[in-house]
Order: C-alpha cells, then sequence, then structure tokens
C-alpha cells in the first residue's frame, strides 16, 4: 500500500513539472501571456427591421508579447485567413460581396478595414503609418447567391519596425453580409490543409495556428412587435419576460423595440397593460413602429 502511495507522490510531482515546462501556449512557444486569438465577433446579427438587411461581423485579434520581441517590437508580422461561410435557408440570398467589402484601405463604410464599432482597425492605421500591405485577398461566391462561399485575406507587415502591437481584441476586419430572410449562418475555417488555414505569421518568420472561436453560428431573423422574449411566438410568456424586466432586473427584450407595443418610444407598464388585453381580452395587436 506504501509503495502504491509513493508511486502516487511521484507521479503527482512528475506531472507539476511537465505542466511547469509545457509552454503556456504550446503553438507558440515564445508567448509570453494570454495565447494569440483569432474572435468572430457579430455586431447586429440577430434582428433585422426588414430584409434584405445588413449584417457586419468583425474578426479581431487578442495579441501579446513573446519572449524575442517584446520590447519595443512584437511578434505578429502577417495573417493568412482563409474562412469559409454557410447558411441554412438555401432559396435565399446571403452573400459577402466585393462591393460591400472592399479591401483597398478607406475608412468607408463597404471597406473591411475600416474603423468599426469604436474600434480602430489595426491594419488600416498601420498602412497608414507604411507597415502594411495586403498580397491577397478574395471573396469567392458573389455571382452564386444560392450557395455558402468562402474569404480569404492575406496581410503582412514589414519586418523593420514594430508590426503588430499588443492588445486584447484589435480590430482585424469587419465584413458586411446581405441577407435576405431569416436563416442561420454559419462561419468556419476551412478544413483542407495545409493552405486552407488560419495562419500567423511571427516577425522571426516562424508560422503557427493561432487559437479561434470556430465556428461560429448566427441567426438573422425580423423581429416580432410583442415578442419580447424572441421565441417567435406572442404569448404569455413575453408578459413574464416583461415584467421581469422592467421590474425584476430581467433581460432586455429582443430586440428592445419589440417589448414596446404601443409603440410610443418607451417600454413601460402600459405596454404590459396593452400585451395583457392583446393576450386575455381581444384588444388590439402589439404595433409595429417600424
Ligand atoms: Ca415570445
Ligand atoms: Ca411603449
Amino acid at each position: 500500500m506504501r509503495r502504491y502511495l509513493l508511486f502516487l507522490i511521484v507521479g503527482v510531482i512528475l506531472l507539476g513539472f511537465s505542466d511547469f515546462a509545457s509552454a503556456q501556449c504550446p503553438e507558440d512557444t515564445l508567448d509570453l501571456g494570454d495565447c494569440d486569438t483569432l474572435h468572430v465577433v457579430a455586431w447586429d446579427a440577430e434582428y433585422c427591421d426588414s430584409f434584405p438587411c445588413l449584417v457586419h461581423v468583425s474578426l479581431l485579434v487578442t495579441h501579446d508579447s513573446n519572449a524575442v520581441y517584446h520590447q519595443g517590437h512584437d511578434s505578429i508580422m502577417g495573417f493568412t485567413l482563409p474562412l469559409a461561410w454557410i447558411y441554412t435557408n438555401s432559396s435565399a440570398y446571403c452573400s459577402l460581396t466585393s462591393e460591400k467589402n472592399n479591401w483597398q484601405y478607406s475608412d468607408t463604410e463597404n471597406g473591411i478595414f475600416r474603423h468599426f464599432g469604436g474600434k480602430l482597425n489595426r491594419l488600416f492605421e498601420l498602412y497608414e503609418m507604411g507597415k502594411m500591405w495586403v498580397v491577397s485577398t478574395y471573396i469567392f461566391n458573389p455571382s452564386s447567391p444560392d450557395r455558402p462561399g468562402s474569404f480569404g485575406l492575406g496581410a503582412f507587415c514589414g519586418s523593420a519596425s514594430q508590426a503588430w502591437w499588443e492588445g486584447e481584441r484589435l480590430l482585424l476586419v469587419t465584413w458586411t453580409f446581405t441577407v435576405s430572410d431569416t436563416m442561420m449562418v454559419c462561419i468556419y475555417e476551412p478544413i483542407t490543409p495545409p493552405g486552407d488555414m488560419v495562419w500567423f505569421t511571427r516577425i522571426d518568420a516562424k508560422v503557427y495556428r493561432p487559437r479561434y472561436n470556430m465556428p461560429f453560428y448566427m441567426t438573422v431573423k425580423l423581429y416580432m412587435p410583442g415578442d419580447a422574449n424572441g421565441d417567435g411566438v406572442i404569448n404569455s410568456a413575453d408578459l413574464v419576460y416583461l415584467i421581469n424586466y422592467l421590474f425584476k432586473g430581467g433581460p432586455a427584450p429582443k430586440p428592445l423595440q419589440a417589448g414596446d407595443v404601443n409603440c410610443d418610444e418607451v417600454i413601460n407598464s402600459a405596454d404590459i397593460v396593452y400585451l395583457i388585453d392583446y393576450l386575455f381580452k381581444a384588444g388590439p395587436a402589439p404595433l409595429d413602429c417600424r
């Protein structure tokens, strides 16, 4: 029994040492802190006022110093991002057209490198400083609205100066999807190696795969006045949802306008009375303020 106990203790110690010896981020063993990660974030995805609607999706990067270049320099020199998207309603239209996703550097509403949502676009800033250029960009699909497509981006920095600054969720690219009906859109990394995968290139030319939060799903649909909980039907659950929101700190209607059933631009107890009248006293239906 004591021998087993001894083995167990030795095992725990070895496990401890091996943990200590292994890097925090095995994909880039020189990374000092949070592991480099690619994030996909939808800004206004779930509810549209009317179809077709534009849905904005950003790619952001978490990046911090590595052991070699953290004093005045940092590690990421380039990105290679082949990404694909699919969607559930194949009889409708979902596209990432080049007209709405211009890769030229400009801060216009159709540029993928524009500042967006209060965030500065890091590639645009680097470009203005003469430190960034795009070697290839393509969007595959715009002429075929009835089938899924893919997106590719290769962007690189000059190696003589600081390339990609450290930060939490720095803005890399913002897409604009055109969606014409209720559907779910999925964004994922193509899995055909070796070229069609997400890569980061370190400033010492080492190439590695960052972490990422894909596949990413979003459901795009029109909101329904009175459907406060966003489940597609108007019933007493919406009443409870509104009461919870107004008086018990519950979550907000999805979107907020869905709870303004009398359409007076505020959500208050008058909306609850209105909804009770509709559900139980044959009162008028929730108003559509769009
Ligand atoms: Ca509902
Ligand atoms: Ca109201």
